[in-house]
């Protein structure tokens, strides 16, 4: 059964057309007395994509426990399908982030096939030393790539380069590496011979980098290790990215700092040394808590944003950033979560193209500090649902997307299909 035709997602907008054309001439009349011409500004919106994690489809859990949805996707093709709603929905999430082994199948051209049919496309592999798998003959139980045992190390290499030999049949160009290594008792391992074997392992991976592609090396505070973590922030991440090279860029997933850490200054000091790999953008209130994007702080992904655009702006040098959402929905239909989140980070670029970024810079210059933070305030304050709504419209997808995903009953009608097996294909995320 062939779901959101463009039939059914133009029926579906003709509830919802003239108040969202309403709606986009009132905000357009007063942009263009600031003038900004709003559909540039669309344009711009509607080229925005933000890449999804093949494993955000699945309904995660804590370690206590997990709640199974209706229908859940069983396998990399049925998370495709799933994908596929999400970007006819919000067009803008025509990238998945698959990960292995969870994703690994007989066959990459035929789910390259797949993928090709349904408008996707794979965007960054992501390893996976974290977890063992069965069969495996020796155990990541004391970590994986820093593991004081060659034998274990050795074995999560080769899992790291079988990642870039799948990566290369489905046409992705970059290889995103996190690891859980770390400790959980002061004086269980030594914290530099601990980086030294991390170092050792990752050049090893960096020298099957295929000429074209990039690796990205992910940065996380603490969880499983709960009291030192390898990679434990961004600086560790950085020496390790240049210790490794040109190729090697350091990776922000918004949920691996510290509370109250100021990220987008973090983003600020990657972009300036050229060391910015992109983002797994995600919101947190606690700790790695992987909610909605834009649900708990959209301010601070605001002013990521700003910091991006800005480098844009200053036409920075080697700053091509990755965009993908890295979430964990344990109690909402992950398809909806997704599609919000997707919304809410076009919508933090969207906010960010709207500063005045002359008159900043004339602001700063002249340390007027209340103007400067009121330009930046201005442009946060605005609501541009409408040019969100208007970009989705444009490109085929839907004015409403939760509204027309619920008005197709996608996962009650495919129930039968997809009985509950139990597992999602993948682990506790
Ligand atoms: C680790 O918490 C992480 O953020 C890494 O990106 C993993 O690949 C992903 O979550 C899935 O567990
Ligand atoms: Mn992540």
């Amino acid at each position: 059964m062939t779901f959101f035709s463009d039939d059914f997602i133009g029926n579906s907008n003709q509830k919802h057309i003239s108040d969202a054309q309403n709606e986009y001439d009132a905000l357009g009349a007063k942009l263009s007395a600031n003038n900004i011409d709003i559909d540039s500004i669309t344009e711009q919106a509607e080229n925005f994509k933000v890449a999804v994690p093949s494993w955000g489809v699945g309904t995660g859990g804590t370690r206590f426990a997990r709640f199974p949805g209706i229908s859940e996707p069983r396998n990399i093709f049925e998370k495709l399908e799933d994908c596929s709603v999400i970007n006819k929905l919000v067009r803008s999430t025509p990238g998945v982030s698959p990960h292995f082994p969870w994703d690994k199948v007989d066959d990459f051209s035929e789910l390259s096939k797949f993928a090709k049919n349904l408008d996707l496309h794979f965007d960054a592999v992501n390893s996976n030393t974290f977890q063992d798998q069965n069969g495996q003959n020796l155990s990541y139980k004391y970590g994986s790539l820093a593991n004081i045992n060659k034998a274990v190390r050795d074995m999560a290499v080769e899992h790291n380069i079988d990642c870039i030999e799948y990566g290369k049949a489905i046409n992705s160009k970059s290889i995103t590496v996190w690891v859980g290594d770390g400790s959980n008792h002061p004086g269980a391992c030594n914290f530099t011979g601990q980086l030294e074997n991390y170092l050792d392992s990752t050049k090893q991976i960096y020298t099957a980098l295929p000429d074209d592609w990039t690796m990205s090396i992910e940065h996380k505070m603490f969880e499983p290790s709960f009291y030192s973590t390898v990679i434990q922030d961004w600086g560790t991440n950085v020496l390790c990215a240049m210790e490794l090279g040109e190729k090697c860029r350091s990776l922000v997933d918004l949920g691996h700092h510290a509370p109250n850490v100021n990220i987008e200054m973090i983003v600020a000091r990657l972009i300036q040394f050229k060391k910015l790999a992109g983002f797994h953008f995600n919101d947190s209130k606690y700790g790695d808590d992987d909610l909605d994007s834009g649900s708990i702080n959209p301010f601070q992904l605001f002013l990521i944003f700003n910091e991006l655009i800005d480098a844009e702006y200053r036409k920075a040098e080697k700053f091509d950033p990755i965009y993908m959402l890295d979430q964990s929905h344990n109690v909402t239909d992950p398809i909806e979560s997704l599609m919000n989140s997707a919304i809410e980070v076009q919508r933090a670029y969207v906010l960010a193209l709207l500063i005045d970024r002359k008159a900043l810079g004339s602001y700063q210059q002249e340390n007027d500090v209340i103007m400067a933070h009121n330009t930046i305030k201005a442009a946060y304050n605005s609501d541009v649902s409408s040019i969100l709504a208007m970009a989705r419209l444009k490109s085929g997808g839907a004015i409403d997307p939760i509204a027309t995903y619920r008005e197709a009953k996608y996962k009650q009608t495919i129930e039968s299909d997809r009985p509950a097996s139990g597992a999602a294909g993948s682990g506790i995320v």
